[in-house]
């Protein structure tokens, strides 16, 4: 934050995600990585795919992020709630240093509005997310999620919170700390990259973002009664 990178919102939006890692048990399980799948078949599959990238992703992960667009062909654009000239330049430094090709995002010549949303908000590069079928947007808050699916957009989010508005409006959501989902994306879409039409076709008939999100809640009751009816689970 002191750096510009993170907004100060951004360290209550992650204390928000670092609770609900403790209700997940702080590793990524089964059905996350069903969602991660699912989501990286949908990345694969569109036209344009881009990764829209926020203060506390770029801190969290720069070059998870570079390698998965690269892996994706996604190119990553700055998209910021809360957005200065230094914070962009902050982020882009980031993302630079982490070896991105190229960042959209923050060149004025290339900035478009996006319609229902507060003013910087709706900012977007007419080279990336407005002319995007599928965006990449973790970490978001609900509003941009719905107003990016209200122009018809696919979306994929990451999000801690299973029950957050960007969860429950996103295409497909993954409930799983982003530190540990982005590497197993990168993991997923070269697998998905080696596999048949065929074999994809067959996978996403299996994997449903409903039923999955369903499985993040029954998975955090599970895992919390069970701890529950533990005699050992309340020692250190
Ligand atoms: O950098 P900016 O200006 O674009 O601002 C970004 C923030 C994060 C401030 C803004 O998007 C925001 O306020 O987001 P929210 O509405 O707090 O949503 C963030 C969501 O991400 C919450 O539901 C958190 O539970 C979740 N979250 C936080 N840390 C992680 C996470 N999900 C996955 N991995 C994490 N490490």
């Amino acid at each position: 934050m002191h750096k510009n990178i993170v907004a100060e919102a951004g360290l209550i939006a992650h204390g928000r995600g670092e609770a609900f890692d403790y209700l997940l048990g702080e590793r990524t399980p089964n059905f996350a990585i069903r969602q991660e799948t699912l989501a990286v078949i949908l990345l694969l599959e569109a036209k344009k795919p881009v990764i829209s990238v926020n203060g506390n992703v770029a801190v969290l992960c720069p070059k998870e992020l570079v390698a998965l667009s690269k892996e994706l062909g996604a190119p990553l654009e700055i998209n910021l709630f809360y957005r200065t000239k230094e914070r962009e330049l902050a982020i882009k430094k980031v993302l630079d240093d982490a070896g991105a090709d190229q960042v959209l995002g923050i060149d004025p010549d290339m900035q478009e509005t996006i319609p229902e949303l507060s003013h910087l908000r709706r900012i977007v590069d007419s080279r990336g997310i407005a002319q995007s079928d599928c965006v990449f947007v973790p970490l978001e808050d609900g509003d941009r999620s719905m107003a990016l699916r209200n122009l018809g957009k696919n979306i994929v989010t990451v999000d801690l919170n299973p029950l957050s508005r960007t969860s429950l409006t996103a295409t497909v959501s993954i409930t799983n700390n982003i530190t540990r989902s982005i590497t197993e994306m990168i993991e997923i879409a070269k697998e998905l990259k080696n596999s048949s039409p065929d074999q994809i076709k067959m996978l996403r008939g299996t994997l449903e973002n409903k039923k999955l999100l369903r499985e993040a809640l029954e998975f955090i009751v599970f895992r919390l009664k069970k701890l529950a009816s533990e005699e050992s689970a309340l020692e250190i």
